[in-house]
């Protein structure tokens, strides 16, 4: 059946929650565990279903995305499979960007009229988990459903950052409510397995993850063509008009990635002993860029670290860190719970002694740096003998070379950070 479906991937709107990684590259491009990017979640957990015809709506086709799809996703020529990029783009008829995640789908409908398919998966760009949708599709059809929502227990702390759901015994939704405030949440709980109970996720939350009927979504997007959002107007406008709107209860791991906290705590949750997110189970393989890169060279004292490869890593201590391709760290530097983009590229010998003899330190970072509660974005120069202390006592704002967010400081792309900076 997974070749009756086209998929929709919702690239990112503004990308102003994932600022400043989101700076010069749209959010699905943004580089996640240290070598893959955002966008290689949905498109991998599609290509394990064997859903293979994938579009990623994105509101800028920055480069870098373009880039990133045209030089991993290939298939054979017998297949019909595709990874297709569609930005918002101005027609006579429609001279704005996507308005919101339905708007988004709208617009891009004429792109897939064309396709032979029965049902469009809609899915977000910025989520961390591994699920096989032929079994969400398999329980749409069962349930002879016109929508599948798969949802997942919340606690009432995380209730009002998601759409909030009531199912009847049969797993039709019959209330939703976006992002309800605490004060109204109460009435709002479900009945939930007793491990969720224990854990107080009580409240259904929508994952964002949607199957639709074609034709179902075709008269919602055209029956209300001043609805921009799903989960402000167009799902509960659907359960209010009786459309069949069932709910897929999924308890596996399930995280938002679309904050720079929440993707901080996500990457850095890769070091765990064993990480709820699995990037070594072959069955749900995580697809990136095949690059021709060195094994990592490696001294000091490593702990709770995931390093990628090509990096040469001269530090005395790195704990609880992951460290993106082609990283350089000198001598004597201790980094701790920090998130190392790494580089696109590496500089020879020369390009480096020209940096020195400029007074500008070489890509990577420098010896005797001390790096605490931070990302580094890609292809910084950090000098020798920097400090760069994270934490909660870091009053937020955004500056010329970095931005700080609930403690975590984010060195912008490409910065140089002189010798003996402090922050
Ligand atoms: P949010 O995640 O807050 O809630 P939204 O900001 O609409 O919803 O984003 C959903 C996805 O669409 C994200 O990947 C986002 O980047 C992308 N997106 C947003 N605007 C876009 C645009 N204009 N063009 C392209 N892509 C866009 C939604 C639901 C909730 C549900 C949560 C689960 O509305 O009901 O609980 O997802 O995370
Ligand atoms: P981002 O990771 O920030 O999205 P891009 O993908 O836009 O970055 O840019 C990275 C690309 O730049 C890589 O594909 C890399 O091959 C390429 N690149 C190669 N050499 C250089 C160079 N000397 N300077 C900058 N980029 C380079």
């Amino acid at each position: 059946m997974s070749n009756t479906v086209i998929s929709l991937i919702l690239g990112g709107g503004a990308g102003t929650r994932l600022w400043p990684l989101t700076r010069k590259r749209s959010k699905p491009a943004v580089p996640l565990a240290g070598k893959y990017r955002l966008v290689d979640i949905p498109i991998s957990n599609c290509l394990n279903a064997e859903m293979y015809r994938i579009f990623v709506l994105t509101q800028f086709n920055s480069a870098s995305l373009n880039k990133h799809i045209k030089n991993t996703y290939h298939f054979s020529h017998f297949s019909k499979a595709f990874v297709d990029i569609l930005a918002a783009e101005q027609t006579p008829d429609n001279p704005t960007w996507y308005q919101g995640t339905a708007d988004a789908v709208r617009q891009c409908l004429h792109h897939i009229d064309n396709f032979e398919f029965d049902y469009v998966l809609i899915l977000s760009g910025d989520q961390l988990y591994q699920m096989d949708f032929r079994d969400m599709l398999q329980y749409h059809v069962d349930k002879g459903a016109d929508i599948t929502i798969a949802t997942i227990p919340v606690t009432a702390k995380d209730a009002s950052d998601f759409g909030i759901l009531k199912t009847d015994d049969n797993g039709a939704i019959t209330s939703f409510t976006e992002k309800p405030s605490q004060d109204v949440l109460a009435p709002w709980s479900s009945e939930v397995s007793d491990d969720m109970k224990t854990a107080g996720r009580i409240y259904l939350a929508s994952m964002g993850i949607y199957i639709f009927s074609r034709q179902v979504l075709n008269d919602l997007l055209n029956g209300e063509p001043d609805a921009t959002d799903f989960g402000k107007q167009l799902i509960p406008d659907a359960i209010e008009a009786a459309t069949k709107v069932f709910s897929y209860q999924y308890e596996g791991y399930w995280t938002d990635i679309g904050s720079i906290p929440s993707f901080f705590e996500a990457n850095l949750g890769l070091t765990d002993e064993i990480p709820e997110f699995n990037l070594f189970d072959e069955s749900k393989t995580i697809y990136s860029r095949a690059r021709m890169l060195p094994p990592a060279k490696i001294s000091g004292n490593m702990a709770h670290t995931v390093i990628a490869d090509g990096c040469i890593i001269l530090a005395s201590k790195l704990e609880r860190c992951v460290v993106g391709i082609r990283t350089r760290i000198g001598n004597r530097s201790v980094i701790t719970n920090s998130y190392i983009m790494g580089s696109d590229y590496y500089q020879t010998l020369d390009d480096i002694q020209r940096a020195k003899d400029k007074g500008r330190p070489p890509m990577g970072i420098g010896d005797d740096c001390v790096i605490n509660n931070a990302i580094i974005d890609k292809n910084c120069s950090i000098g020798n003998g920097v400090i760069i202390n994270g934490g909660k006592h870091l009053e937020d704002g955004d500056f010329e070379k970095y931005t700080i967010k609930e403690g975590i400081v984010v060195v912008k792309k490409g910065v140089v950070l002189e010798d003996g900076f402090e922050l």
